[in-house]
């Protein structure tokens, strides 16, 4: 028997290692779950599950912490195999040089860990497994990538009890649920525009599961986790009106609880949001990401223009849904009134939310290679510079002070707008940053306050909480 320890650092429901553990259980494994910051002592948490195998998923603003935890577990049990896999691993396999770390798996991981999984059981070479980075006494193996999977419904339902050992995970009687893999479009920033490249010739990038299956697995797990709200994590939802038309038709006649979606300014017609508002969504994500025509052209790779937001903006409100907007600010060149343009854009949508995130030029994304080209960003930073929330700090450079002071206070003029003349002039001031982080974290309570429906006591106790898993590694 293996003894397999999947490790994350977020207590959220990740896909990615729900969707490995699923494919898994038919083999002979014992898998566990480690949520690093619930725990005090992570590597400690880690080391008592015996693990033959530590499968990590890491973002890239937590490699350095997780790195951190793997040579800790190492040093107590070096027989232990490290393996790092998601987002950070597949932009930068080179961290496979870091001491600490055996194997990297890139891109989509359910082929490579079966196979891995079963050569570990079968005593097998694993040097030239598909997808993976691979180091051993005589060097690194850097194998091919593997084709994508091609039918999402051929693989198991993703594996939701993997977090029962963390009860508080899948309790809040919010099921969040994943249609779709990849995305359409090609924003700068956005890792789907990396994913894309790297899987040329490999198969679709976007790929769904049929309406009927997905039905079927939201039916499943709202009937055990006692649900009242869904939450499509895709990226975007409304890119194929013959799935929409069919999804919404099944999800309406089984399932029939509000849902929150993702959709593009672009993909709304009257038709569409007519759609998602018959069958239950009451909260629509829609990204305006700058205010300015040019920079949402030129830096982003959006060719959206402000007419097409308001108009979408103006449907989605007419149908009764809730209208969240994101934004992005602190991009690289991007001066003071290009910012108040953003800001404005979203008041004059009418945004019931506005996210207003801090760029973060990650790696892989042409954001990245525009602002190193510009001087606007060092060569080789560090994944510790990125802001692990991309709510406040950025490692880009040579930022108008008072776009970042303006940032601080978006959210809140989206819910006040008539405040705006004011916070024109306080932005010219330097106000020290502790009381311009509190505005900012004082507006997105109020936010998440609205959008989860808690009262203020409840509020205050998810506050602590996230405040203190936040501080921990
Ligand atoms: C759903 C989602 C979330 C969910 C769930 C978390 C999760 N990671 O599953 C939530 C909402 C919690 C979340 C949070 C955050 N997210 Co998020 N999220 C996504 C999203 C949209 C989908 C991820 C997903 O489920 N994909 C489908 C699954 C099946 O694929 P996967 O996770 O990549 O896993 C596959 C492979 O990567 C691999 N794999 C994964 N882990 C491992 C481990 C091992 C050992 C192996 C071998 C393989 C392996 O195999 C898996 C199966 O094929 C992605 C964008 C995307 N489409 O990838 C962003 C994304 C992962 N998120 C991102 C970020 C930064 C965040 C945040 C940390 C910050 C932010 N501002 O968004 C926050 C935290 C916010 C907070 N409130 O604390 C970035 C990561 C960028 C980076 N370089 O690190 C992404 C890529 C979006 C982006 N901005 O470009 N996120
Ligand atoms: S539309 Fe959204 S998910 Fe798709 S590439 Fe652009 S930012 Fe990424």
């Amino acid at each position: 028997m293996l003894n397999l320890t999947f490790a994350q650092n977020l207590p959220f429901p990740h896909f990615g290692l729900m969707s490995l553990s699923a494919v898994l259980q038919k083999h002979a494994i014992s898998q566990s779950l480690i949520i690093t910051n619930l725990e005090k002592k992570p590597a400690r948490a880690i080391l008592e599950t015996e693990a033959d195998l530590l499968a990590f998923y890491c973002y890239s603003g937590f490699f350095e912490k997780i790195l951190q935890i793997c040579k800790e577990v190492k040093a107590n049990r070096k027989n232990t195999l490290v393996i790092v896999g998601g987002p950070h691993p597949t932009f930068s396999p080179e961290i496979i040089n870091e001491e600490g770390i055996d194997m990297v798996c890139l891109g989509e991981g359910e082929g490579a860990m079966e196979e891995l999984c079963s050569k570990l059981i079968n005593g097998q070479e694993i040097s030239h497994i598909p997808n993976l980075w691979v180091k051993n006494s005589k060097g690194i193996n850097k194998n091919e990538i593997r084709p994508l999977i091609d039918d999402l419904d051929s693989l198991p339902m993703y594996n939701y009890s993997l977090y029962d050992q963390y009860p508080q995970i899948n309790s809040s009687g919010e099921l969040r649920v994943l249609g779709s893999r990849g995305c359409a479009y090609n924003c700068a920033y956005c890792h789907n525009q990396f994913m894309r490249k790297m899987y040329k010739k490999k198969g679709k990038w976007f790929r769904s599961i049929s309406p009927e299956k997905l039905v079927d697995q939201i039916e499943v797990h709202t009937k055990k986790l006692k649900i009242k709200k869904i939450d499509f994590a895709d990226d975007l939802w409304g890119t194929d009106k013959e799935w929409l038309t069919s999804f919404a038709k099944e999800y309406k006649k089984r399932i029939n609880l509000p849902y929150f979606v993702s959709i593009r300014p672009n993909l709304v017609t009257e038709h569409t949001i007519g759609l998602l508002a018959d069958s239950g969504c009451y909260c629509l994500s829609m990204g305006i990401e700058s205010g300015n025509y040019n920079i949402r052209r030129q830096i982003m790779n959006r060719d959206i223009t402000n007419d097409q937001i308001l108009k979408a903006a103006r449907i989605i409100k007419k149908h009764g849904i809730k209208l969240r907007t994101t934004s992005i600010m602190g991009l690289p060149g991007e001066t003071y009134q290009e910012a108040v343009e953003t800001v404005s854009v979203n008041i004059q949508a009418g945004s019931d939310y506005g996210m207003f995130y801090v760029a973060q030029p990650y790696p892989g994304t042409d954001l990245k290679n525009y602002a190193i080209e510009k001087g606007f960003l060092e060569k080789n930073i560090r994944s510790d510079s990125y802001d692990l929330l991309s709510l406040f700090d950025t490692p880009i450079r040579q930022i108008d002070p008072r776009v970042l002071r303006l940032h601080r206070f978006a959210t809140f003029l989206v819910l006040f707008p008539f405040l705006f003349v004011f916070v024109k002039l306080i932005v010219q001031l330097p106000v020290p940053e502790t009381i311009n982080r509190l505005v900012t974290k004082f507006a997105l309570a109020i936010i998440y306050k609205k959008t989860h429906q808690i009262s203020f006591l409840v509020l205050f106790k998810h506050a602590m909480a996230y405040s203190k898993n936040l501080g921990r590694s």
